[in-house]
């Protein structure tokens, strides 16, 4: 048989060979495999064939392993970044975001090269020094302008830009880095022309023009203290520290009487006082929550409104917004809305992956707050919960005063991190969806936390806190998911894409670095595995479709934080050195590193500390 094709193939080339278009076509496949083979050794494999993973293999068991397979998981990350980084500046450089599946690109967030600004101190940090010293002309001759038709929104343009800028001149010290990030701020400066000093939605940078309704949303016109009182900071500038300040007086004399202390969604940006009840740590809320926090934290504890909001904001959530499912147990954070109809606040019991960094944000404050001895910082925790000033929140201070609250917020913590987890290993792909809707006993009331949790004390604190503790996952079969699930993963998929999202991860590594358990760091390495094996295209890494059929289907996406704050993570949590120190360091939402504040009495009298 081989013989008679052999043969065959022989007759063919001996009757082609005197054809006069044989040579030309035979040159032309030449050319064309050689660069097709060459086009693959570059951009489908990783830069070193040293490696000792193939993830073609399938999942590596997620047992405890030595430094040095950290310390290569570490580089595997490395390689990632530059994978990503690569297609961007090889294909989609000057512009905002590469099309990862296509090697195109697109211009999302002003066309100004939003992924090599937001990529700059991860370059730092990962050492590399080459791709950083190709990006700084490029910052250098940045103009931040728009046509006068186009408005730069003002969130994204400040987490990602500025916020970027701002935290490599904080790590390389160059000072191109600091007046480029001076220059746009300036050029922002506008969005602030509002009776209440809160942001407006977008700018146009070169005429000042500015757009936006007069309602605001939360995330978007609360999340500036960090970038802007870095600002300042490293400028010395103090109309820089009261933008910041403004806006943090304004949340501390907002009204909120009907939220029981925490902020809602939407805020009137003429009055200054929230619009309406919707309660939620996910989309449009989530980074203004972080900031609380992270702004104490930042400026050295020195903001103490800022701590005091936050403590107020996570004892509404812990009281009220975290719930337990029925028979994993899973714990998770939801959002509630209350309609005018009716007094109580209903949960939508909807679980956002956005939501996912909260678990993570409870670490950091149990790791860095005394919160079992507040009177330390002068704070009387019951009476931050003023009945006059919070409605009927007084109720949710008196309940959690039962508890040591540092161990209540860490069990907060581990338990959504641990279903923030779940998400990931139900899937096949081992990548989670963007939004769950969890299950109920009964459809519209859920098990809130806090009452599973009396029912546990009441029984003298027997076994391990309600939703806390390792599950297993639960993965459908193909038949079980074609027949929409059997109920057993205790949710429903409600938004089923993967966005490269950084959230679980994020809360994975501090909840590794809080409590120094591997299991974090091995399940991070788990998702490195999925995302090296779905996600990876010949030009970068892709956003997916979907999380539950594999192979996946890819979306010709791969946004900025990707680099920014996804393999920063990633690569945080694989390193055996600690470079960003919880302690010495705070994220912005953008995961972009800014240092712990050292005062001078200069700096004091002049922002008034
Ligand atoms: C990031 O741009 C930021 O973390 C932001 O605060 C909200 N989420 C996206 C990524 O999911």
């Amino acid at each position: 048989m081989y013989h008679r094709y052999h043969s065959q193939l022989v007759d063919m080339y001996r009757n082609l060979r005197h054809k006069p278009y044989f040579r030309p076509s035979l040159y032309v496949c030449i050319i064309f495999s050689s660069v097709y083979v060459l086009y693959h050794i570059a951009y489908s494999r990783p830069a070193s064939n040293s490696l000792p993973f193939d993830f073609s293999e399938g999942f590596l068991p997620l047992e405890d392993v030595s430094e040095e397979v950290w310390a290569e998981r570490a580089n595997q990350v490395k390689l990632a970044f530059l994978h990503a980084y690569h297609g961007y500046e090889r294909y989609a450089l000057p512009h905002d975001e590469l099309k990862p599946l296509t090697g195109g690109y697109q211009d999302n967030f002003n066309g100004w090269g939003v992924t090599l600004f937001d990529s700059l101190d991860t370059m730092l940090l990962l050492g590399f020094q080459n791709e950083y010293k190709r990006a700084l002309p490029i910052v250098e001759r940045a103009t931040f302008e728009l046509p006068e038709e186009r408005h730069a929104p003002y969130f994204e343009t400040v987490i990602r830009y500025l916020g970027g800028l701002l935290s490599a001149h904080a790590i390389s010290k160059d000072p191109i880095l600091l007046d480029k990030a001076d220059e746009l701020a300036d050029k922002l400066d506008s969005v602030f022309n509002t009776p209440s000093g809160f942001p407006l939605f977008g700018v146009n940078p070169s005429s000042g023009s500015v757009v936006g309704p007069d309602i605001g949303v939360l995330a978007e016109m609360a999340s500036l203290q960090m970038e802007y009182t870095m600002l300042a900071k490293s400028t010395g500038k103090k109309r820089w520290w009261d933008r910041a300040n403004t806006v943090i007086r304004a949340l501390a004399n907002a009204d909120l009487r009907y939220t029981g202390g925490m902020f809602p969604i939407k805020w009137n940006l003429t009055t200054a006082q929230p619009h309406d009840v919707h309660l939620s740590v996910g989309a449009q809320a989530d980074s203004a929550h972080e900031y609380l926090l992270k702004q104490f934290l930042l400026t050295a504890r020195t903001d103490k409104a800022s701590l005091e909001m936050y403590l107020r904001a996570t004892t509404h959530v812990i009281a009220n917004l975290i719930y337990v499912s029925p028979t994993r147990h899973l714990l998770y954070v939801t959002d509630t809305d209350t309609s005018p109809y009716e007094k109580r606040a209903t949960p939508s019991h909807n679980f956002e992956h956005l939501s996912c960094f909260f678990p993570g944000l409870l670490a950091l404050g149990a790791h860095t707050l005394p919160l079992d001895n507040l009177e330390s910082l002068g704070i009387n925790f019951e009476s931050l919960g003023s009945e006059s000033k919070f409605g009927h929140a007084g109720k949710a201070y008196k309940l959690l005063s039962q508890y040591n609250l540092k161990d209540l917020h860490l069990w907060a913590a581990e338990g959504i991190a641990e279903t923030c987890w779940l998400t990931y290993a139900d899937m096949p792909t081992g990548l989670g969806p963007d939004e769950v809707t969890m299950y109920t006993e009964k459809r519209s009331e859920g098990y809130l936390w806090m009452d599973a949790m009396e029912r546990w004390r009441a029984s003298g604190s027997r076994g391990i806190p309600p939703g806390t503790g390792d599950k297993d996952p639960v993965v459908y079969t193909e038949q079980e998911r074609l027949r929409g699930g059997n109920r057993r993963r205790d949710y429903a998929i409600r938004r089923k894409k993967y966005l490269l999202r950084p959230e679980t991860l994020e809360s994975l590594y501090i909840m590794w670095r809080v409590t120094g358990d591997s299991k974090w760091r091995n399940r991070g390495w788990r998702i490195f595995e999925a995302l090296e094996r779905h996600t990876k295209t010949p030009y970068g890494y892709a956003s997916l479709r979907t999380t539950e059929v594999v192979p996946p289907s890819k979306e010709d996406d791969m946004p900025s934080y990707f680099l920014a704050e996804t393999l920063k993570y990633l690569y945080l949590m694989f390193t055996n050195e600690d470079p960003i120190s919880l302690d010495k360091w705070v994220f912005n939402t953008e995961a972009h590193p800014f240092p712990v504040f050292e005062w001078t009495e200069e700096e004091k009298e002049r922002f008034s500390i």
